[in-house]
């Protein structure tokens, strides 16, 4: 087999064992890589219904065909588990030397099982595979440990850590790595924490075979060479995802106030101009040229990654308007490994709750130095930080008081930063997104902007599915990075090119699509699996506030989401995926996309539509 390695590598850290083992080429046809193998492997594997924070939940690292080659972008991987935030299958994408480590170590995925009985970390060189006594580490930060663990094994080594929020299993810790590089949103780095697994450090020494070397050769240079041409890249160096505030700003999209305004009044102080003013340096993810990390020096001239969602998050949706100290809050969340999204939405909706006298506390909007030690007390899981680091819907069902129509999750997961009052298709993006609100499958948001925000027609539902197929489906199981195309415009055939040199085959795009429609497909049966007779198709809407509450400043003033128009949508997506009207798919489907054995373990937990 090219482009694959043809290997995963099992851990168990309960018997501290490790085992090779190959898997069939046609699991590496029909799912590809990254999300796909997660997806396969956590409904292949888990036992329905298992407590995602329990030993027999599995924590999956896994990467795609690309991964490793000379190619753009391309140094991603993908870490999946049962999520302990939504109850169904949760990931996350990170940019990282584990990544090529990995595979140049011979694995396309780890699926780590069990709980080590004491701290440990994991070291995979190459075959030898290593359990590491992590006491000495326990309790300290993401930086730190990625800091201590490459004075021993070495500078570009790959480490994927976590910090005290994984430890504590606050339900959204992430995985940290290269400080400022996180992913896992729905709560993978808790699922970590709860092994006692502190940290992997991967290794690799050996080869990638690929089946035309001399052309995949070419194509790195031309496609390397292609991106420099692109008419963005200029300015896409030089702000990276921070140019959306402004962007943001000025279509009323902003999520200001626990999403209750979509602009906020200090904008200006938080976007990408203001950032190029504290910047100091930039970095990026291994194997690419847009490095768009934006590194600035906070308000105590400590070192901060910047990112569109990290800032808007801790900025404007909780009414901070200063962007030095939220540079600190973000660095506060990378070291701690907690979402920085959920992070952001959990304390809006709390000092919302206080506004509303709902909790004794006094978290006042903007209010710095009480969020700087809301921060800390959620990592440690302290007082009200306890309550926070379960999550928003968690947090509305303590509360009560029609909380959960401000509570904004889909799915259990905390909305990404784009407010949707008057952006319906965005709305059915985070409502069908396949981890819970999350808008790394359809960023559909630009594209509305421009044909037209008030209209539901089905043509949004199309580009809806569309971009779930290409990003969700496709990027998130090769493990590459989707920001080449999307911003700069870097064309989708590439992709194409360099699977055919790297593995060999001839794929085209509507053999991808297939793909990308099994995987989703496979993620659906998975949640419904998990949430039984509670699945209903109300799992598939956002909240309330939406539909409700329109929005009372700005340009858009007055704007809010049709619920029947949404419900629209809603039925008309169904249909187009070959999901019945409880957006279940119906056996049909699942045979066309050749999971049979699926449609008959689902059945067993639900009745399955023809
Ligand atoms: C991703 C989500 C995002 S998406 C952001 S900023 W973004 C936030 N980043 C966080 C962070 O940082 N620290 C932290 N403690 N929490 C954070 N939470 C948020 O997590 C990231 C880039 C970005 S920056 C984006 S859009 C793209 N995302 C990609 C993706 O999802 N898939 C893919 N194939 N390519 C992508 N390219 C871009 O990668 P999650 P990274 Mg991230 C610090 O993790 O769980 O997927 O959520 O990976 O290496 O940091 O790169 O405006
Ligand atoms: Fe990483 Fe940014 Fe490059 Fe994507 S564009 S691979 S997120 S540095």
């Amino acid at each position: 087999m090219h482009g694959w390695k043809g290997k995963f590598l099992r851990i168990n850290l309960s018997k501290s064992k490790a085992k090779a083992e190959r898997y069939d080429g046609v699991i590496a046809r029909n799912f590809l890589g990254g999300r796909g193998f997660a997806a396969k492997i956590l409904w292949d594997e888990l036992k329905p219904r298992v407590d995602p924070l329990s030993p027999e939940n599995k924590l999956v690292f896994a990467v795609g065909p690309l991964t490793g080659f000379s190619l753009p972008s391309s140094g991603k991987l993908v870490v999946a588990a049962k999520s302990p935030l939504t109850g169904g299958y949760g990931d996350g994408n990170v940019g990282t030397y584990a990544a090529i480590h990995m595979r140049k170590a011979g694995y396309d995925a780890v699926i780590v099982e069990g709980k080590a009985k004491e701290p440990t970390i994991l070291l995979v060189q190459d075959n030898q595979i290593e359990f590491l006594d992590a006491g000495d580490f326990w309790g300290l930060n993401s930086f730190e440990t990625e800091r201590k663990l490459r004075e021993v094994y070495g500078k570009t080594v790959g480490v994927l850590s976590i910090g005290q929020a994984g430890e504590n299993l606050v339900k959204f810790a992430n995985i940290v790595c290269q400080e400022g590089r996180a992913g896992g949103r729905p709560g993978i780095g808790a699922v970590m924490g709860s092994k006692n697994l502190k940290a992997v450090v991967f290794v690799g020494s050996g080869d990638l075979s690929a089946a035309d070397p001399k052309e995949l050769k070419k194509l790195s240079a031309d496609g390397y060479r292609e991106i420099l041409t692109k008419p963005n890249y200029a300015f896409w160096k030089r702000q990276g995802t921070m140019m959306t505030v402004e962007w943001s700003q000025e279509n009323s999209v902003l999520p200001t106030y626990n999403y209750r305004e979509g602009v906020f009044d200090e904008a200006d102080a938080i976007g990408g101009f203001a950032m190029e003013k504290i910047k100091v340096s930039q970095r990026g993810c291994p194997n690419c040229n847009m490095t768009c990390g934006n590194v600035v020096k906070d308000s105590t001239r400590k070192k901060s990654e910047l990112d569109y969602e990290n800032v808007v998050m801790l900025g404007s949706n909780i009414g901070l308007g200063n962007l030095k100290r939220i540079a600190v809050l973000n660095r506060l969340a990378d070291e701690f490994g907690l979402d920085a999204i959920s992070l952001g939405n959990t304390i809006g909706f709390a000092m919302e709750a206080s506004e509303r006298g709902l909790i004794k506390e006094k978290i006042p909007w903007g209010d710095y130095k009480v969020v700087k030690t809301l921060i800390e007390d959620v990592a440690y899981r302290r007082g009200l930080g306890d309550m926070l680091a379960e999550g928003t819907r968690f947090m509305a069902e303590k509360i009560g008081g029609n909380s959960k129509r401000w509570a904004m999750n889909v799915k259990g997961l905390e909305i990404s930063a784009y407010d949707c009052h008057a952006a319906p298709a965005m709305a059915l993006a985070f409502g069908t997104s396949p981890i819970g609100a999350h808008h790394k499958d359809a960023w559909v948001i630009s594209w509305e902007m421009k044909v037209g925000r008030e209209s539901y027609r089905k043509k949004k539902v199309d580009k809806v599915i569309e971009f779930q197929r290409i990003r969700g489906g496709i990027f998130e199981s090769l493990t590459v990075c989707r920001l080449p195309w999307i911003e700069l415009g870097f064309e989708l055939e590439w992709y194409t090119r360099f699977l055919h040199a790297t593995t060999g085959l001839e794929i085209t795009w509507k053999d991808l699509n297939v793909v990308a429609d099994r995987i989703y497909a496979l993620i659906r049966a998975f949640w419904v699996r998990e949430y039984g007779r509670n699945w209903t198709r109300e799992m598939d809407v956002p909240p309330a506030r939406w539909f409700e509450e329109p929005l009372t400043k700005g340009a858009l003033k007055g704007a809010k989401l049709s619920r029947a128009k949404y419900d629209a949508m809603l039925k008309a997506y169904y249909e187009k995926r070959g999901w019945d009207e409880r957006g279940i798919p119906t056996k049909t489907t699942l045979m066309k996309l050749g999971l049979g054995d699926v449609a008959k373990k689902l059945k067993k937990y639900v009745k399955l539509s023809d």
